[in-house]
């Protein structure tokens, strides 16, 4: 019995001792790693995740047996570099920035193969532990890096170092959510391989600098939620390659640009909540390939049937709500059959509605309330179905639905029916006395109706209460006439 235990177990150990001395031999013939990359890597990760992380304990041969989350390497010269350095909770067992004392080691800048590198939730105290960019030896790392990603860390403060400019091999740079701010240096527009470009979320000031022209390889341009100023620069429209731009909410002014129409493969336009003026241009109508356009927001003015709509063909979301237009709505917006989204709401739009907008097969929502529109709402019943709360047009003093519509189960909120507004209209004529009378004992008599148009129709079980609702109005204004 003992016998067989001590031949398993010396069996065991020979076994064991085989693969340790395997994986020993494999880490130093297959995988060296020169001294100081390692020292490198151990002391970045380290100024970041806290001193007493000991990574030459827990990960002795970090691009060979033991590697680190977060952590790639690829061999150049016979040894194994750091390509790939990812620290913040993305993975169970990621690297996770240490809540007291955080800085950037300058053996960061060593790391002299680093392609990619990310901080996700990492720096977490503006005021207690703020971090800042380091500003120098950028060029250590501007034949390597690739790509750059600072997300959600609001201790990241101050501003973009201008020596970012050296880093010539760049093609993303997203510097989301943090809390940096400053204006973008004008150095960033000689990173001419760029294909994303993202500092939303800070509170960046400013101009936007005037030599983005030359970012031909950009897809993706995303200023959004900051502070930025000042006009658009005219070299926008040389980004030709440009698949999204959204620089909405910050305070940018001025016109729309000219330029626009050389931007013929973007899918995206995001100018909303700006104070961009002087009108709809002609320019949006080139762009072919645009499938969302938002420019709510804006104090922009002008008539909306000056622009061609029926050449975005791929428009699929199209939001000009609050921008002081004023015209009547072109019947010309009824040939985007990929439209789903409609908001023209809060403008001063005038006219009838065109019942032609039901023939689009896609929409979904159309927001017409805050306007000047007047006449019947010539849509079916069945559309107002679909739509559902979806489609608003309250506050439109002169609009009013069918009748028919009226009664069905999809009443357009806060729009009145047309029959009483034909009532008033005629008995205006005639005397005023009686007028106020049977106006006032009808109005009583279509409550129901006003209120179902107010969005409580569907909850049938609420027709009881509204009765009793209307009950005790009654009752009160007898109180109060008497
Ligand atoms: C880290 O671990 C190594 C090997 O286990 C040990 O020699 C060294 O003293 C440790 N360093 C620290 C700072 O604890
Ligand atoms: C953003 O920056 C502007 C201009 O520098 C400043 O006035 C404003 O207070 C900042 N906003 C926040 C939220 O820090
Ligand atoms: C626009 O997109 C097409 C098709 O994806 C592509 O072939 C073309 O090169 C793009 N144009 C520019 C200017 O990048
Ligand atoms: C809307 O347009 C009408 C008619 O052009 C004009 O009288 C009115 O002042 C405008 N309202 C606003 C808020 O601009
Ligand atoms: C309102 O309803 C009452 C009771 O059903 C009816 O007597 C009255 O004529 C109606 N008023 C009008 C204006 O139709
Ligand atoms: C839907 C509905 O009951 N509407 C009524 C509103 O009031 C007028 C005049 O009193 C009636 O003819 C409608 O039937």
């Amino acid at each position: 019995m003992n016998c067989i235990i001590s031949v398993i177990f010396v069996t065991f150990t020979i076994l064991s001792m085989t693969q340790v001395f395997y994986a020993q031999e494999e880490s130093s013939d297959v995988t060296p790693m020169e001294k100081q990359e390692l020292q490198a890597l151990y002391s970045t990760i380290q100024g970041f995740v806290g001193d007493s992380w000991n990574g030459s304990s827990l990960y002795p041969d970090p691009c060979g047996w033991s590697p680190i989350q977060g952590v790639s390497c690829d061999i150049f010269n016979g040894f194994w570099y750091v390509t790939v350095l990812n620290i913040g909770p993305i993975h169970d067992n990621s690297l996770v920035c240490s809540d007291e004392k955080l800085e950037f080691r300058p053996e960061f800048f060593n790391l002299k193969y680093l392609k990619v590198v990310s901080f996700f939730n990492c720096f977490q105290s503006p005021n207690s532990l703020p971090v800042s960019i380091p500003t120098g030896n950028w060029e250590k790392l501007s034949e390597s890096l690739e790509s750059i990603e600072f997300r959600s860390n609001p201790g990241l403060i101050g501003n973009i170092p201008p020596s970012f400019g050296v880093l010539k091999n760049l093609q993303s740079m997203v510097l989301l959510e943090n809390g940096l701010s400053g204006r973008i240096p004008i150095e960033i527009g000689n990173l001419v391989k760029l294909k994303r470009l993202v500092l939303s979320g800070n509170n960046f000031s400013g101009d936007i600098p005037d030599n983005f022209g030359g970012l031909t390889d950009l897809l993706i341009l995303d200023f959004s939620r900051n502070s930025l100023s000042g006009t658009l620069p005219l070299t926008f429209g040389k980004m030709s390659s440009v698949l999204k731009i959204d620089i909405s909410h910050n305070f940018l002014e001025g016109k729309l640009l000219d330029e626009f129409s050389s931007l013929k493969n973007l899918t995206l336009m995001d100018l909303r909540n700006n104070r961009f003026c002087c009108g709809l241009v002609n320019s949006l109508e080139e762009m072919n390939s645009l499938e969302e356009l938002v420019l709510s927001n804006n104090p922009l003015g002008g008539d909306m049937r000056n622009l061609k709509w029926e050449n975005l063909k791929n428009l699929v979301i199209l939001e000009l709500s609050n921008m002081e237009l004023r015209g009547e709505i072109p019947e010309s917006l009824s040939e985007l059959k990929r439209l789903r989204f409609l908001g023209l709401n809060d403008n001063n739009l005038t006219g009838k509605v065109s019942p032609k907008l039901e023939s689009l097969p896609s929409l979904n929502a159309l927001y017409l309330s805050g306007n000047n529109l007047k006449g019947e709402i010539q849509f079916s019943k069945g559309f107002f179905g679909k739509l559902g709360r979806r489609f608003g047009a309250w506050s439109n003093p002169k609009l009013c639905v069918p009748l028919g519509v009226m009664s069905s189960n999809n009443v357009p909120f806060g729009v009145k029916p047309c029959h009483q507004q034909d009532e008033e209209v005629h008995l205006v004529k005639s005397n005023a006395k009686k007028e106020r009378k049977v106006s006032g004992d009808m109005n009583m008599n279509n409550t129901s109706n006003f209120i179902g148009s107010m969005g409580f129709s569907s909850s049938a079980n609420c027709g009881n209460l509204w009765w009793i609702f209307m009950v005790l109005g009654l009752v009160f204004n007898s109180y109060i006439v008497f």
